[in-house]
């Protein structure tokens, strides 16, 4: 099923499900990029982007911040949420108004009206970084959906099933499009493909995501 929010042209926001419970809203987002953008700052000046370890060692490729209660973190020990952040060893920067104004509609639009966001992760991609097949299961409660919210660069998206082996399907993410994951889909194994250097007018040679998520 496929079918315009607004019944205007090609720029307008529309709604596809990828898979039972996968809502992705094109260029739902593009209203709030400049708001996003300078709020990403003001959380970069805070908690900067970095690349972190992962618990074999090594450096993951994507930069990484978060802002809200808890962070996502990773190092030697594994994954986990942590109200501080490593590095600073302050608190994580508060998740700005703005930030979960967007992602509980987009929640509410998908059909997860009492999403209640806690985190949200900020992964940043240089051209030629990927993510690997991974499922999202560090999370309390897997009702709650997860938002990404995909800026600058394109980048195309793999998502699978619930076996690693399952077979894979492809979509495109680009700038303002935000996903909705939810009830089947939440835990669908997925990653990024290699970024192509293809450079933003906005937001440069980059492509930034946002994950919206409940974690504790
Ligand atoms: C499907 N990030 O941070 S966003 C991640 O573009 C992550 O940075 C990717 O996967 C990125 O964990 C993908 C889309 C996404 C996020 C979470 C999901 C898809 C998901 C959780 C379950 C299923
Ligand atoms: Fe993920």
């Amino acid at each position: 099923m496929n079918y315009s929010l607004f019944d205007e042209e090609d720029s307008a926001p529309w709604i596809e499900e990828l898979f039972p419970g996968a809502i992705l809203l094109h260029r739902y987002a593009l209203p709030h990029v400049k708001t996003l953008m300078r709020c990403l700052d003001s959380i970069y000046q805070q908690s900067p982007l970095r690349q972190m370890k992962t618990p074999g060692g090594r450096s993951i490729a994507v930069h990484n911040t978060s802002c809200g209660e808890v962070g996502l973190i990773s190092d030697v020990r594994g994954y986990r949420y942590t109200p501080l952040d490593p590095q600073t060893k302050a608190k994580w920067p508060p998740m700005p108004e703005k930030f979960r104004e967007l992602a509980t509609d987009a929640a509410k639009l998908s059909g997860y009206s009492n999403f209640n966001p806690d985190s949200c992760l900020i992964n940043r991609y240089l051209p030629e970084t990927k993510l690997s097949l991974h499922q999202d299961k560090d999370e309390a409660d897997f009702t709650q959906p997860i938002v990404s919210v995909s800026l600058g660069m394109p980048a195309v998206f793999v998502f699978g099933g619930l076996q690693r082996n399952d077979k894979l399907s492809r979509v495109t993410l680009e700038h303002g499009d935000v996903l909705v994951w939810g009830g089947d889909a939440r835990l669908l194994f997925h990653g990024v493909l290699s970024v192509k250097r293809q450079p933003h007018p906005l937001i440069g040679t980059q492509r930034i995501n946002l994950t919206f998520r409940r974690a504790m």
